[in-house]
């Protein structure tokens, strides 16, 4: 078989990664969580290269829970409300500065999290887009409205910087795999209310365990 056509993949099968993550009783399973952010850094990957700084910060926060995962305490990092409570209950999280604990899992997820809330944010104004939608503006706005809070003046600056180089509209949504632009907008309107559950699920139980602020 064509090789590159082996690595095609569809932004839908990402997506429908993140709503399995969802178990019945609404809590969040880690392994689907970090393959959809997998799939994601893949599909960024395709994007080029002015990306890798983005792309292995991220690869670095999947690698630490997918260690998390498969060490000797791998069962408490089923879910992120397992997580939580274990790593609470343990004294494993640093809670006001940085010191013996840099990559818990509660702040290594607190970073995806709140990438998770750009991306709601980017493929909404994608999908409500019109055909000269610009592209990089689209993600300029969700950065600045989520993500480049919780960033340094010179990462906000090279994120910037970066966007400018994203395909336009129309190429993103071939990327994407999925069909006709009526199909991706129709896509995306199925997919996004539960990447917005996901988040909020998320928030509601950092904000109760007062954690929106971990080091
Ligand atoms: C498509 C363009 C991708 C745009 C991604 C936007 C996010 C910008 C994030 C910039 C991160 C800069 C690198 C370092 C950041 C860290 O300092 C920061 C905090 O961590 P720490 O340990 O220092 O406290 N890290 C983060 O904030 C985590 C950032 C993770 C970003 C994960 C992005 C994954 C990308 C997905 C691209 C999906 C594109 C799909 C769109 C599909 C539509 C065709």
């Amino acid at each position: 078989a064509d090789v590159v056509e082996d690595q095609k993949f569809s932004l839908k099968e990402v997506l429908d990664t993140f709503q399995s993550c969802l178990t019945d009783n609404k809590e969040i399973l880690i392994d689907q969580y970090v393959a959809g952010w997998r799939g994601l850094v893949r599909f960024m990957n395709s994007l080029g290269t002015i990306f890798s700084f983005i792309s292995k910060d991220a690869v670095g926060k999947i690698q630490i829970m997918a260690n998390h995962r498969k060490g000797g305490h791998g069962e408490q990092y089923e879910t992120v409300q397992s997580m939580v409570k274990y790593e609470l209950a343990h004294g494993l999280v640093d809670l006001t500065k940085r010191a013996d604990h840099p990559e818990s899992g509660c702040r290594t997820t607190l970073r995806l999290h709140r990438a998770l809330r750009w991306l709601e944010l980017f493929l909404e104004r994608l999908r409500t887009s019109g055909e000269d939608g610009k592209t990089s503006a689209m993600c300029a706005e969700a950065y600045n409205e989520s993500l480049a809070h919780h960033h340094s003046w010179i990462i906000r600056k090279a994120s910037l910087m970066a966007f400018c180089a994203l395909p336009g509209r129309a190429t993103f949504f071939e990327v994407m795999n999925v069909g006709t632009p009526d199909q991706v907008v129709t896509m995306l309107g199925e997919a996004l209310p539960l990447i917005a559950e996901v988040y909020q699920i998320t928030e509601e139980l950092y904000a109760k365990n007062n954690l929106l602020d971990l080091p």
